[in-house]
């Protein structure tokens, strides 16, 4: 489908991983091989030797056949002395990196790579298999890295429940589907709720949950005081209970669990085994746009977030309904053009995190990939880490934006709205120890309205009416400065303790 895809120069690589991050559609990733793995690869693969892992090779792949050649990955890459590791090239000509992108794919992901990079940073995180690929996205779409990132911290253990937007068409167009599964058969669990309520859906996900979980742990408990019961059953039954709310840990312990249950024939034991898929704890997720997390959705988000429960709450902010075609919603700003607002709208963005925030008891993060990768993959981590609700509001670049640069530089653009303070990143952690808000986002030194002329949804309006333009676009900068000052507000009152 792509015309031009990356060619990898492997001798400019600095192996920083930054170009899998950002790839909407998880077609380029790296390798870490053995060298008997690299014996067995395809002709023509390149390797250079693994920083950081003696004897390892490494490589970046790319799936000819599934880039959409937006560019992303090269815009991002840092390549060394000002020459990029990635250059785009012509597809047919390059159309033999698929075998490499195959190859490298069947190998299986190295417990001891991943440990060693950790996994809730960026370069480590993509040593993890992406359990989301080859959506139908847009090329270079805002929203599926994001989502892409958290299969690949948790997927093999998570559920989801999908509003209706982009993310539920990218995320599954019935009857294929781009989430998937590893080597073990783990992927997410994927469903969609039509009407908007995913949150109170996602609400009823956990809560099944946690009944079934409940049942079982005291069958677990029975098991473990049983006099029947061998020590080796005993200790698999006490890691179970001991690790049960540990979502990391959990896992490993349900599998021990089974293995030591397998050959036994009470009914307990054979309950629990039946029971095998149920045992773990799950990472429960609800993804949507901004137009259900804002708007129609907005009172099940809020119960949700209310309600103290273990569930994580995921908001692509592309500040209008785009999968409908573009129209406002309470995430669009002053000034903005949309469908329902074609002469610019003219209140200001709803502050959905405050909102969130004044629980007290909510984690709540905003975040922008392209203008801090670190902070990225961190709020993420610190959200399913933290035993209660939590918020993520990810920036969500979209063609509905009509960035002048090309959706090749999408994740320029969010660097350019962080550095302007068009957004602003930050993490509410009620968990922290010592500050509880971390302002992420700099002190604002971009131009403001040069972000804004450099996208059609506002450069239109000054376009067709520059007098209101001008009006709205000041309005809109002055409630930037506003809320950047209510945030340092908030480093102050949360500030340590
Ligand atoms: C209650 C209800 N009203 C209207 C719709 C129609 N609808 C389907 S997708 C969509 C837009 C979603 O936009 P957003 O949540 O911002 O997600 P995005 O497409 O931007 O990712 C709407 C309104 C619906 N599914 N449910
Ligand atoms: S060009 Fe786009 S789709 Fe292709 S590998 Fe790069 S980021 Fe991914
Ligand atoms: S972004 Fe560039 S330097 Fe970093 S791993 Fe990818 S190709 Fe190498
Ligand atoms: S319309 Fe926007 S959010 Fe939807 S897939 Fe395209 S770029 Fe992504």
């Amino acid at each position: 489908i792509a015309v031009d895809i990356p060619i990898w120069q492997p001798d400019n690589c600095i192996q920083c991983n930054r170009c899998s991050y950002v790839c909407p559609h998880a077609v380029i990733r790296p390798v870490a091989l053995t060298e008997e793995e690299l014996a067995k690869a395809p002709e023509g693969t390149k390797t250079i030797d693994m920083i950081g892992m003696p004897g390892m090779k490494f490589a970046i792949t790319v799936s000819a056949y599934d880039c959409t050649g937006c560019g992303s990955c090269a815009n991002v890459c840092p390549g060394k002395k000002g020459e990029k590791a990635l250059v785009m090239g012509n597809m047919e000509a390059n159309v033999a990196s698929q075998d490499i992108f195959d190859f490298g794919r069947e190998i299986e992901v190295k417990p001891e790579v991943v440990a060693k990079f950790k996994p809730e940073t960026v370069k480590g995180s993509q040593f993890k298999q992406p359990l989301l690929e080859f959506s139908g996205a847009c090329a270079g779409c805002g929203e599926t890295p994001y989502a892409k990132l958290v299969t690949q911290l948790f997927g093999d253990r998570m559920y989801i429940a999908n509003a209706t937007g982009c993310s539920s068409i990218w995320g599954n167009s019935s009857p294929s589907t781009p989430y998937t599964v590893n080597v073990k058969g783990q992927g997410p669990a994927w469903s969609n709720s039509l009407f908007e309520d995913n949150a109170e859906f996602g609400y009823g996900m956990l809560l099944a949950q946690k009944a079934i979980r409940k049942r079982l742990k005291e069958e677990v408990e029975t098991v473990a005081a049983s006099a029947e019961a061998s020590a080796e059953v005993k200790a698999a039954c006490q890691e179970y209970l001991d690790t049960f709310n540990c979502g990391a840990s959990n896992g490993d312990a349900s599998d021990k669990l089974v293995a030591a249950l397998e050959g036994c024939n009470c009914e307990t034991c054979k309950d629990i085994v039946k029971n095998k898929d149920f045992l773990a704890k799950k990472s429960q997720w609800v993804f949507g746009g901004d137009g259900w997390a804002y708007d129609i959705g907005f009172g099940g988000v809020d119960h949700v977030l209310a309600s103290g429960e273990d569930i994580n709450v995921m908001v692509f902010d592309t500040e209008v309904y785009s999968n409908t075609g573009g129209q406002s919603s309470k995430a669009t700003k002053t000034g903005a053009t949309a469908q329902f607002a074609a002469g610019g709208k003219e209140t200001k963005k709803k502050d959905l995190a405050g909102i969130a925030m004044s629980y007290g008891y909510v984690y709540v993060a905003q975040i922008a990939m392209g203008a801090d990768f670190n902070q990225t993959v961190k709020a993420i981590a610190e959200a399913e880490a933290y035993p209660g609700p939590s918020l993520i509001i990810a920036y969500a670049p979209c063609i509905n934006h009509g960035i002048k640069k090309g959706m090749s530089k999408a994740q320029t653009e969010e660097a350019l709205a962080v550095e302007c303070g068009y957004w602003n990143n930050f993490r509410f952690n009620p968990a922290a120890e010592g500050a509880k808000f971390t302002l992420d986002s700099k002190e604002p030194t971009g131009d403001y309205q040069a972000f804004l002329d450099g996208e059609v949804r506002y450069n239109a309006l000054k376009r067709a009416n520059p007098e209101k333009a001008e009006k709205l676009f000041a309005k809109n900068e002055a409630e930037a400065k506003e809320r950047y000052a209510y945030l340092k507000k908030l480093v102050t009152l949360y500030g340590e303790e």
